[in-house]
């Protein structure tokens, strides 16, 4: 099956009793046993739902993957990959990443004895030359955020391999239908199901995806015993955001392009960040990797002051100030002060992210009207 059909229909069938083409919400938190231990498959709704099973399972089936699991958040996705590590183990990470990620492993994990080294992984042998016999976990995130940042995936899971490494791939900003890590060897494929999987700004969640029934069987012991969840009404929800999930991949790829383009002339535009671009450094790899190159792009301008960067992200209209991306419509975002401030200044300095970086998730909406709102922003 290609992915669109796979979107509508793996894993999904008509409800048993009823009919119903649309996964009821099964919304219980426990299931009656005709005796001790004579059930349905479903006990505790902490570990089994109907409507999140269904949702596992056709989010695994998009990447291509065995296994899947769903968590309250993607920070509770993460968590649990973290989880089956012990003290004195080794995290070789990504050097530009969600900040979130960085203050989980950071401040929470790290007071574990958990050691986080970070990496720019633009260049994978800069992963071998900090592997040590702890090294345990190689987290990758790519497209980076905010940088925009290529990783190839495949090198770094081959290095993961041949030294019993697990390979794990945020691949939150490409999605499901840009990339599937699993197929370039990763062990495990992370999303932050909130962004582009949902679609629609109104749901958080996590997934972890795999291969490997081992590692399948550590996430669910992690998820039933931690409990960090998704409730079916967000199942619900994100089984219906996924049935146009490349529909709007499609047009969040061509409206990026041409914002992106569209930027990169703009005579107050010093450089934008974005891995359609034929000179973006790791632009070859993102063409091998990815099937298109998404609606995530960040700028700096020439007046480069974050003085500046407030007053054009006071000037736009539709592009709406917030957190997050992926949704359909669409956003606009200070790095340096709402998704990356909790990284330390000198940290996101190292990796390029400066206090005038303003980040765009570009939406669905006719590009005309985001190209002119952007007129009037960059004026
Ligand atoms: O928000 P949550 O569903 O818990 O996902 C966290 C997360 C993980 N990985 C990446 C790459 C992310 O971008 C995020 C969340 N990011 C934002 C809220 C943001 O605006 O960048």
């Amino acid at each position: 099956m290609k992915f669109g059909t796979k979107a509508l229909h793996a894993g999904i069938s008509p409800d048993p009793s009823t009919g119903a083409i649309m996964t009821p919400i099964f919304q219980t938190s426990t299931y009656v046993q005709e005796a001790p231990g004579v059930h349905k498959g479903y006990e505790y709704a902490r570990t089994q739902n109907p409507t999140r099973n269904v949702l596992e399972h056709n989010l695994a089936a998009l990447e291509n993957g065995k296994f899947g699991r769903c968590f309250s958040s993607g920070m509770s996705a993460t968590e649990t990959v973290l989880k089956i590590l012990k003290p004195g183990d080794e995290v070789i990470s990504t050097s530009d990443l969600y900040g979130g990620s960085y203050r989980l492993f950071t401040k929470v994990f790290s007071k574990f004895g958990i050691k986080f080294i970070f990496v720019d992984m633009k260049d994978s042998s800069n992963v071998e030359k900090v592997i040590t016999d702890k090294s345990k976990l190689i987290w990758i995130e790519t497209p980076t955020n905010p940088m925009m940042k290529i990783i190839d995936i495949k090198e770094i899971a081959e290095i993961g391999r041949l030294r019993n490494i697990i390979t794990a791939v945020d691949n939150t900003f490409a999605s499901p239908y840009l990339q599937n890590p699993l197929d370039l060897g990763a062990d495990v494929v992370m999303h932050s199901v909130t962004k582009f999987i949902a679609g629609h700004s109104d749901v958080v969640m996590g997934f972890l995806g795999t291969n490997d029934p081992s590692l399948d069987e550590d996430f669910g012991f992690i998820q039933k015993s931690s409990g960090a969840i998704p409730g079916p009404q967000d199942c619900f929800l994100t089984l219906r955001g996924i049935k146009t999930l490349h529909v709007r991949m499609q047009r969040h790829c061509e409206n990026g392009e041409v914002v992106a383009n569209y930027l990169r002339n703009h005579p107050n535009v010093e450089k934008v960040f974005w891995p359609g671009f034929e000179d973006h450094p790791n632009h070859e790899v993102a063409k091998k990797q990815m099937k298109g190159f998404g609606g995530m792009i960040s700028f700096i301008q020439k007046e480069d002051t974050l003085e500046q960067a407030k007053e054009t992200l006071s000037r736009f209209k539709i592009f709406s100030l917030a957190e997050s991306l992926g949704g359909v419509e669409s956003l606009v975002g200070h790095p340096a002060s709402m998704t990356h401030a909790s990284v330390p200044k000198e940290q996101r300095l190292k990796v390029g992210l400066k206090d005038s970086l303003i980040r765009l998730s570009v939406g669905i909406e006719d590009v005309v009207d985001l190209i002119n709102d952007l007129e009037g922003a960059l004026r």
